[in-house]
């Protein structure tokens, strides 16, 4: 296959991002009309067009006059489809461009802005994502590209390090084709896809192969309402297209199919088990996606209720007329965006709606003999953000891999095993996760065991959906944790460096007091730090150290497996296996396995 040669495909991605309102869908409407056409509708149109909010993504290839074929993809601005976009931000090929409505307050444009350059960076780490601030409603203000140019200096200078921003200026009237600064525009577009397609890899002849079966595929190969293909089914059709008994090389295959995704024609899933080929990809993205994080008040069928619970029946009556819901089901848990316990009842924990009532963590009845301790993952600097998608697949995780089901909530989960509670809880910024262990029993190895579990959970679902997101990890102050005080208190990692070299202790210059290392790092030191502790694990004893990457579009780029990373240099104490259920050739970890706490988290 390899020999077959490659060709250029004359096509980038186009992913129009911002808040909801700012005239995205406007801007892709108009962007595609053609000159002569335009000159009637930029007369004809009347001035309010009714608003019809986007569900989820709308995907399509589509020509836009002076810059030629694109993939455009249109994200809806609501918050609550954040979880799913993050699954679609790949940088490779595409232009983001950024929108915001310039007639909104000033702190919240910046604000909008600010949030969706971040959530660009968190989603991406290879390169430089390219982006193109637009400004809308231009016709409604005189004094708009000052504000405009304020703006783009602004997120210039915070993002110089990670963003490659135009520094051009766009005030736009969206629903317009005819003017300056919509013509600006598309000669930017068209400029920077020559730069793109500079640097586009030759894509094999195979790919263009299998674009021209896509529809045909999705017709005749498919479930009638699912135009999805598991990896087998997917390998067979391209082995008939092809007219040959068996592949010689899978990897190629895979290679080529992710050229298709970066084209925006197919979506190519990662996931534990083999990669799921999605041969129409609006379908995902609108018909499912669309709906499972419709905000409550969308004018479409949703699932989204007050109750943190969806059953199989309300999914059936949701989906049946756009997928085949058992496949759906099982497509949402292949992407981690849904667990079930029965196979009745479904939780989704991005729909989650509830935080945490603070009375589900209150002080034991044994004060006196709890030990607590816990450590904080913090977002580095201002361009840092969790991608939206981090919290909720953390929580699907808990749920898979820890032995007893979770409490979950929008902001929390609270875990339980032998002798430990824990609770993770992200920040009310949403800039930080505090992860507390305790024990009543004062059982300090299962403390250390579940605190490892966690932490290994979280870093595995940061490298999957938020690998451009830098982190700082904080030890929280254990005192302070056993007070139940309703700050959260840290310490630094150099602090606790320094105390270990000295005389142990730190000193919290807030809180008035000082610690011992020891309690900080393991609830205490007494000789017991060989013993292993009582946390299990899931039925399959194994939980995985690396998923494949939960990045649709780009798998591979973004599955870093960066053991030194998690396990900071402590490989001699885990037991590496490969004989899982699930095993496909990834490390797994086994379980229950003893390790020296502090090298885990706190040597470089
Ligand atoms: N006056 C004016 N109205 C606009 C402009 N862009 C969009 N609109 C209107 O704003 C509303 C929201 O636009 P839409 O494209 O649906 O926003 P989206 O949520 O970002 O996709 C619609 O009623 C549009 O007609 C603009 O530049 N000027
Ligand atoms: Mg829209």
């Amino acid at each position: 296959m390899e020999q077959s040669g490659g060709v250029k495909v004359d096509r980038i991605k186009l992913c129009f991002c911002g808040p909801q309102e700012a005239g995205k869908s406007t801007l892709v409407e108009t962007l595609q009309t053609g000159s002569f056409v335009a000159i009637f509708r930029d007369r004809m149109t009347p001035d309010d067009q009714p608003h019809e909010p986007t569900p989820g993504v709308n995907v399509g290839a589509t020509k836009i006059p002076g810059v030629g074929q694109v993939s455009v993809w249109d994200f809806a601005g609501q918050s609550e489809y954040a979880v799913t976009h993050s699954m679609f931000m790949d940088a490779e090929n595409t232009i983001f461009i950024v929108l915001y409505n310039i007639m909104v307050d000033p702190e919240t444009q910046k604000k909008e802005v600010h949030w969706w350059l971040c959530f660009i960076k968190s989603c991406n780490t290879k390169s430089k994502p390219y982006v193109i601030l637009v400004a809308s409603h231009g016709d409604q203000t005189d004094t708009g590209r000052q504000q405009a140019s304020v703006i783009l200096q602004l997120m210039t200078s915070t993002f110089k390090d990670h963003l490659d921003i135009s520094d051009e200026v766009f005030l736009l009237d969206c629903r317009k084709t005819r003017k300056t600064d919509m013509r600006r525009l598309k000669d930017l577009l068209a400029r920077l896809k020559t730069k793109l397609l500079e640097h586009q890899r030759a894509i094999p002849k195979l790919c263009a192969e299998i674009m021209k079966c896509l529809p045909t595929w999705a017709k005749e190969k498919c479930s009638p309402k699912c135009p999805v293909l598991r990896w087998a089914e997917y390998k067979e059709a391209v082995m008939e297209m092809m007219g040959i008994e068996q592949l010689v090389n899978e990897d190629f295959l895979k290679t080529s199919s992710q050229y298709l995704a970066h084209l925006g024609e197919i979506l190519f899933v990662s996931t534990p088990a083999e990669p799921i080929v999605i041969l129409k990809p609006n379908w995902l993205c609108t018909d499912v996606f669309g709906k499972v994080m419709a905000p409550e008040n969308f004018p479409i069928q949703h699932l989204r209720t007050s109750k943190d619970i969806v059953t199989k029946e309300e999914i059936q009556n949701v989906f049946q007329d756009v997928a085949d819901v058992d496949l759906l089901i099982t497509l949402l848990q292949e992407f981690q965006l849904c667990h079930t316990f029965d196979g009745q009842e479904f939780i989704i924990p991005g729909l989650l709606t509830q935080t945490m009532p603070p009375e589900k963590w209150v002080k034991t009845e044994n004060p006196a003999k709890t030990v607590y301790f816990g450590r904080q993952v913090q977002c580095a600097d201002t361009t840092d953000m969790f991608s939206s998608a981090f919290f909720p697949r953390v929580q699907t995780r808990l749920m898979r891999e820890l032995k007893n089901r979770p409490l979950l909530w929008r902001d929390g989960a609270k875990c339980f095993d032998s002798n430990v509670e824990s609770l993770i809880k992200l920040s009310p910024d949403g800039r930080a996760v505090n992860i507390c262990v305790r024990s009543e029993q004062g059982d300090k190895p299962s403390c250390r065991q579940m605190l490892r579990k966690i932490e290994i959970i979280l870093n595995n679902v940061l490298d999957e959906v938020s690998p451009g997101t830098a982190t700082k990890e904080r030890v929280l102050s254990a005192r302070a944790l056993r007070e139940h005080r309703e700050e959260i208190y840290s310490y630094s990692r150099d602090q606790i460096n320094k105390a270990k070299a000295e005389d142990r202790i730190v000193h919290h210059d807030i809180l008035g007091f000082s610690e011992d290392v020891d309690d900080l790092l393991y609830g205490g030191r007494d000789g017991d730090e060989e013993e292993q502790g009582a946390v299990g694990y899931t039925v399959q004893q194994t939980f995985n150290l690396v998923y494949g990457s939960g990045n649709v579009i780009s798998s591979g780029d973004h599955a870093r497996f960066d053991m030194a990373t998690i396990v900071q240099g402590d490989l001699g104490q885990l037991q590496l296996e490969g004989n899982g259920p699930r095993d496909q050739g990834q490390p797994q970890l086994e379980g229950n396995v003893p390790g020296d706490l502090e090298q885990l988290q706190l040597e470089e």
